[in-house]
């Protein structure tokens, strides 16, 4: 990936939704409004107790891109390779349990995005030959992923961005508009939310205020 192209991609990780069925009593209404009120990339991640699968996931994949499309707003399929492929997503984003980053990228070929969940400076230089982005957390507490690990705060962040300036790099975890200007200060390119837009009882004015930030 050229260095322009690494500006651009990091430009769009600044606000990053990700949001599934079990993260939201109305996924679609939840993600229509957030597009229009700022996030800047989605991620589609379906998983958990009563998740939809098979074709129900891939009509609400398709739903939902198609919002995305509409909005000009990169589509990301979290973990699900076969599906990303089948419905022309964007890209894919996995975890350092799920499917190697090496064959993930094999299979999406050079144009798609792989963005890669990494907890350490070996799993992030790891990922680097394959990884359009990196995903860095829980930054603070979160109940939206029970395997999420500890509380790292930014460290990680500030040493990926030290070994690698240009690296496209998205803080996760627990995070919420008064958290967002510290972690930019340290290094990241943006946030990726789930609870903080997918639970706020008013999710326009959450995203906005994400947004403006
Ligand atoms: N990976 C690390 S923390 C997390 C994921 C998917 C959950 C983020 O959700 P929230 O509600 O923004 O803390
Ligand atoms: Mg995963």
């Amino acid at each position: 990936m050229t260095s322009c192209t690494k500006r651009a991609l990091a430009k769009q990780l600044r606000l990053y939704f990700v949001c599934g069925t079990t993260d939201s009593s109305d996924l679609v209404m939840t993600v229509e409004t957030a597009l229009r009120c700022g996030v800047t990339c989605f991620q589609f991640r379906e998983k958990g107790k009563g998740a939809l699968y098979g074709d129900e996931k891939e009509a609400m994949a398709k739903t939902l891109q198609h919002l995305c499309r509409r909005a000009n707003v990169p589509f990301i399929v979290n973990d699900d390779v076969e599906l990303a492929r089948s419905i022309g997503a964007d890209g894919v984003h996995v975890g350092q349990d799920d499917l190697p980053a090496e064959w993930v990228r094999q299979q999406l070929g050079p144009d798609k995005w792989l963005g890669v969940s990494v907890h350490t400076m070996e799993e992030a230089s790891a990922a680097l030959p394959f990884a359009d982005y990196v995903g860095i957390g829980p930054i603070h507490a979160t109940t939206s992923k029970a395997d999420a690990g500890h509380v790292r705060g930014t460290e990680l962040i500030q040493q990926v961005r030290r070994h690698y300036p240009l690296l496209p790099i998205v803080g996760i975890g627990g995070i919420r508009p008064e958290h967002v200007p510290a972690i930019i200060h340290d290094g990241a390119d943006g946030v990726a939310v789930i609870s903080a837009i997918a639970s706020a009882p008013d999710v326009a004015a959450a995203t906005r205020r994400f947004a403006c930030l």
